[in-house]
């Protein structure tokens, strides 16, 4: 271990007196682990990041003192349970800097909250040949919706092209915007390439033609502070598990009012105000669009992970990975035979690659035997590799406790795939 992962490599105003990559990691269990005898190198937090033992330790504590089913018991434990998972929900509130939480709404995570956006929005506002602008960049979770969508309303799905160094091209999308154009659906940062969207720019447009805006913040907040109400975005998609906290649950913001005139998504129990065989009537957003039982040990597990990203400070992660990112990219491009795709001025934590003449699905399963994991494959964005024309990449993407000399091994590991396959 070299001098640069003890170093304080960050410290921001919010943050612990300076980022200690050592500390940190030291939160984190599973980096103990060997795998294949080798110290585990996780380079895939973006298909999922790693949870801290604060998030474990929330989630046992709440199994082991306060659980109960929220919202619906009048006796003492259900009461502690529905306080501790409302303190979730103001955790999210407070994340995003949302007005109320009203305008939190639990999902199952960033799938489910764009797809409710599709059925309800679009079933209650939108009309054949009304206009969607999504991109290029979009991962399936924020396409396939809107195809459905589209098929069964007869609107009109347009996509805002990708330029040769993976940025949006926002030219594209002046053209695209209209005054059909009733929902503006893209990402905030590309999970299959890290280009950050103008979000800025592509908002006060959209909503110069009247048009809404969903962003899909899946792989947004885990790098970036998130500020809706000086987005001033109608929607905000994310899961939680991509910001270190459980799987199974995620926030769809929504204005407050927008949401109340929304129509509710899934029928069931706790959203409703009264129900008789003939009809039944709904309650206001959020429990509108919380139907069931909700995850309840994920919403405080989530809240635990909020607590954990706003301790350390966004300031101090990204300069954390800022630095990662500019490393990894300067060794990796010493690789011979190795493209980098996405290589905007504005980028976040992803690197996707290939190595001339060896399948990514080969790259993937030659680093792992030496303890790093990297995604291969689509990366469930299909039209960023038709894009490019090539059938899959190798992506490392980067979380808060990865270090130098993790990009130093999967480097190595490169140099070991060149070499089986006699590059
Ligand atoms: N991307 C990745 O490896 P869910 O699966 O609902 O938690 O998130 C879906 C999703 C939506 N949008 C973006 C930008 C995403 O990155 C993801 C999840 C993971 O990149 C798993 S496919």
């Amino acid at each position: 271990m070299n001098s640069t992962m003890t170093k304080p490599v960050a410290a921001g105003s919010n943050s612990m007196l300076a980022f200690d990559i050592e500390r940190v990691r030291e939160d984190f269990p599973i980096l103990k682990q060997t795998v294949h005898g080798k110290p585990l190198v996780y380079f895939d937090s973006a298909a999922s990041a790693q949870k801290p033992r604060q998030v474990i330790e929330a989630m046992t504590e709440a199994y082991e003192t306060c659980y109960a089913n929220v919202h619906r018991g009048a006796h003492y434990m259900s009461q502690k349970a529905t306080d501790h998972f409302e303190e979730g929900r103001q955790k999210a509130t407070r994340f995003l800097n949302a007005a109320s939480p009203n305008e939190i709404v639990f999902t199952r995570g960033g799938t489910e909250a764009i797809n409710l956006v599709a059925s309800s929005f679009g079933r209650g506002f939108l009309k054949a040949g009304d206009e969607v602008i999504i991109s290029y960049l979009e991962h399936h979770s924020n396409i396939v919706p809107w195809q459905i969508l589209r098929d069964q309303m007869g609107l009109v799905l347009k996509a805002v092209p990708i330029a040769e160094d993976g940025s949006f091209r926002f030219d594209a999308y002046e053209e695209m915007v209209g005054p059909k154009t009733k929902l503006v659906a893209v990402t905030h940062i590309s999970n299959s390439l890290g280009t950050i969207v103008p979000v800025e720019k592509v908002i006060a447009l959209a909503h110069a033609h009247g048009a809404k805006v969903l962003l899909d913040g899946c792989q947004a907040v885990p790098h970036h502070k998130v500020d809706v109400q000086a987005l001033d975005v109608d929607f905000y998609a994310f899961s939680s598990h991509k910001i270190y906290g459980p799987t199974g649950i995620g926030v769809l913001y929504g204005k407050e009012d927008l949401l109340n005139a929304m129509p509710p998504y899934q029928g069931g129990g706790e959203m409703i105000e009264t129900v008789t065989i003939e009809k039944s009537t709904f309650q206001k957003t959020p429990h509108r669009f919380e139907a069931g039982t909700p995850a309840i040990v994920e919403a405080i597990g989530m809240g635990a992970a909020i607590d954990y990203i706003e301790d350390i400070g966004y300031e101090a992660i990204a300069a954390h990975e800022a630095g990662l990112l500019a490393y990894a990219t300067e060794q990796l491009s010493q690789v011979e035979g190795l493209r980098i795709y996405g290589t905007a001025k504005e980028k976040a934590s992803i690197i996707s690659f290939t190595m001339d003449g060896v399948h990514a699905h080969d790259i993937g399963t030659i680093v792992d035997r030496t303890g790093v994991a990297i995604r291969t494959g689509h990366h469930c964005a299909q039209p960023v590799m038709d894009r490019f024309g090539v059938p899959a990449t190798a992506r490392a993407s980067f979380g808060i406790y990865n270090t130098r000399e993790e990009v130093d091994a999967l480097v190595d590991a490169l140099g070991k795939v060149r070499e089986i396959f006699g590059l």
